[in-house]
């Protein structure tokens, strides 16, 4: 079923059959695995904030609790404490739209009430009372593949199909978001989260098999591990790589790209949908 390609978050709409959206990362956390401990004061998080604006992102992400393989959890009330006055800030003063990257309702509701229009769960749902926050708040979700936790997903993932199986998995909890009254679904296979390097590889070169699911696509290949793994160059070194990742995604059918260097990839993103665009 083709559905609308056009969303509307708070005052913003978005086309995606015009262009791909820019989404940065903001991670308010003493640990994420590129950008941890430099944003955990909520003013030089709003500060990085305003700067990604600046440079273009559509949506900025601002997560308080890192995912990073073999990270632990943090309480529902710690990743408040970091992250809802800082959404709060942004909501009210910079013109983007704001997601919050979390899997915990409690910190969904919070967030929203502070102002985010998007919950990016990257557990497609694992909470059972997520969906309901979301659709009480009439906001957007973003539906995320991980095979296992964070703690334990690198250890040894297994696919037989990657593709197929992450797809059907997509499908699967689309209807259950869509049954319980949320309207703008986002889906994103989840690059580095429980995969090898040739199923993120798999996932990228395939995305185009995802785009009949008729939900924009997400995907989030910026400076991880798969890039580490051929360039064998650590996070910061790895902005090239996420270039071509990002390109290879685009012309695949990518709407949004999750990224940390968003001036940078906003060229990029502008480049590949011109080609993308062409008959
Ligand atoms: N990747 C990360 C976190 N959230 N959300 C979506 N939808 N897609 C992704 O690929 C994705 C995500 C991991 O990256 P990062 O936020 O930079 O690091 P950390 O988890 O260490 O905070």
């Amino acid at each position: 079923m083709k559905r609308s390609a056009i969303y509307r978050f708070g005052d913003s709409v978005f086309d995606f059959n015009a262009r791909t959206y820019v989404m940065g990362i903001l991670n308010v956390t003493p640990d994420s695995f590129s950008d941890g401990g430099r944003y955990q004061d909520p003013g030089r998080a709003f500060e990085r904030a305003a700067e990604m604006a600046d440079q273009g992102a559509d949506v900025l992400d601002i997560g308080g609790e890192s995912t990073r393989p073999g990270a632990d959890p943090v309480t529902p009330e710690e990743e408040i404490r970091r992250i809802v006055p800082v959404i709060d800030r942004i909501a009210h003063e910079l013109k983007v739209v704001v997601s919050v990257d979390t899997y915990k309702r409690e910190v969904a509701r919070r967030a929203l009430d502070a102002g985010a229009v998007i919950v990016n769960d990257i557990t497609a749902l694992s909470d059972p009372g997520m969906k309901d926050v979301v659709a009480a708040a009439k906001a957007s979700l973003v539906l995320m593949h991980m095979q296992g936790t964070p703690k334990t997903m690198q250890m040894s993932p297994e696919y037989l199909n990657v593709v197929g199986e992450v797809k059907g998995f997509l499908k699967r909890q689309a209807a259950v978001a869509a049954e319980a009254g949320i309207s703008q679904i986002v889906i994103d296979p989840g690059i580095g989260f429980g995969k090898k390097l040739d199923h993120n590889i798999a996932l990228m070169r395939h995305l185009d098999s995802f785009v009949d699911l008729g939900y924009p696509i997400l995907v989030g290949p910026s400076r991880k591990s798969f890039l580490g793994a051929i360039l064998d160059l650590p996070p910061e070194e790895r902005m090239e790589g996420t270039a071509a990742a990002v390109t290879a995604c685009i012309l695949n059918g990518a709407a949004m790209i999750r990224v940390h260097d968003v001036r940078e990839m906003k060229r990029v993103a502008m480049v590949a949908d011109k080609i993308r665009a062409a008959s």
